[in-house]
């Protein structure tokens, strides 16, 4: 066979090959095996040096014209397996995007929060309105017209948050909320103030950020009395009917007299626990009468009006009601944890 021919034959083969080839792996092994560097067409125009110049010239071109015949069915021929190969994939791999989710995430509110709602309902129930105010506070409401005195222990830097804004704080506490509502409205006044108040505290029962309720009922006539009565309705119906109640005299700037009220430990019903530090008690509230300097403050006139107020700590509340023992539980959101409260409304 002259090389013409055995050239001729070579593209029949190698286009056959081609043809044939099921995958990229086959079709690269045929470019290997014909166009390749030690490949069939290379083998033949080694010999090209014993022709004459005439011949020589047109077997190269020859040659020339089949290798780039060839390369361009292999080109074809791969994009041919590629889109092939692609459109396996997508059907083994089919994806119905219109499926639903196999399961639906369900919140709730976190305890604190409706531990919250529980107790604001409560006293709305009585006849008490809710009443909001600012995180960022003035100084002046957080504690000059509580009758917190400049150099009270309570405004010491350990204790409260100073923000870059001269006279202002992070409220620690609601009560700037019942001055604001004593500055604006004429008595009878009977709110409860809901929020979040900051401290710089932080250990297993102390968060630097927690959620308080204080209550505050002006009117010609209001007496302790009063403040037993709603407290106690309060109490029996967050702790049950038979809740053992006791009324401790304290001391807070802005009541005068004041008290810190405690109920029977709910954990050991009074026998002594952990919890209650075996006094069988557990600490709930503090309340009084406001004090008359406060009145002046924002004045209302106290040889006509008396009032009450009291202030509790939600989580405080929320973990003897569920029986957690790190306040921090409350605050890390950690999804194993805060599931457990599914269905708590
Ligand atoms: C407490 C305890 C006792 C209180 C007093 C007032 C105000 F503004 F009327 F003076 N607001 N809240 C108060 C009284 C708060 O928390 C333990």
């Amino acid at each position: 066979m002259n090389l013409i021919d055995q050239i001729k034959a070579l593209k029949e083969e190698a286009l056959r090959l081609i043809d044939k080839a099921v995958d990229l792996e086959k079709l690269n092994s045929v470019r290997v095996e014909f166009l390749g560097k030690k490949g069939k067409l290379k083998a033949i125009l080694k010999t090209l040096g014993k022709l004459s110049p005439e011949e020589r010239k047109q077997v190269g071109q020859l040659a020339n014209t089949v290798k780039e015949e060839l390369e361009e069915r292999i080109k074809q021929k791969e994009e041919e397996l590629k889109k092939q190969a692609l459109a396996e994939e997508l059907k083994k791999n089919k994806v119905d995007i219109t499926l639903p989710h196999s399961w639906i995430e369900v919140g709730s509110a976190h305890p604190v929060i409706s531990t919250m709602f529980e107790i604001v309902e409560t006293f709305v129930a009585m006849g008490f309105s809710v009443a909001q105010g600012p995180e960022v506070e003035k100084e002046a409401y957080n504690f000059d017209m509580l009758n917190i005195p400049p150099d009270h222990p309570a405004r010491d830097m350990q204790d409260t948050f100073f923000i870059n804004k001269e006279g202002y704080v992070l409220r620690t506490h609601t009560s700037p909320v019942q001055i604001r509502a004593m500055l604006t409205q004429k008595p009878p006044i009977s709110i409860v103030a809901p929020g979040r108040v900051y401290r710089k505290d932080a250990d297993p029962t102390h968060s630097p950020m927690f959620h308080q309720i204080e209550g505050l009922l002006v009117d010609e006539g209001i007496t302790f009395r009063d403040l037993k009565g709603i407290l106690k309705i309060f109490l029996e119906t967050t702790f049950g009917k038979d809740i053992p109640i006791r009324f401790r005299p304290s001391y807070f700037p802005f009541t005068e007299p004041s008290a810190e009220v405690d109920i029977g430990c709910t954990v050991c019903k009074g026998s002594g626990c952990r919890v209650c530090k075996d006094t069988g008690w557990l600490e709930i509230l503090g309340c009084g009468m406001v004090d008359p300097n406060v009145f002046d403050a924002v004045g209302i006139d106290w040889e006509r009006y008396t009032g009450f107020a009291f202030g509790l700590g939600v989580e405080r509340i929320a973990m003897l009601k569920y029986q957690i023992n790190d306040i921090r539980l409350l605050f890390d959101n950690n999804m194993k944890f805060n599931h457990q409260f599914k269905g708590i409304r």
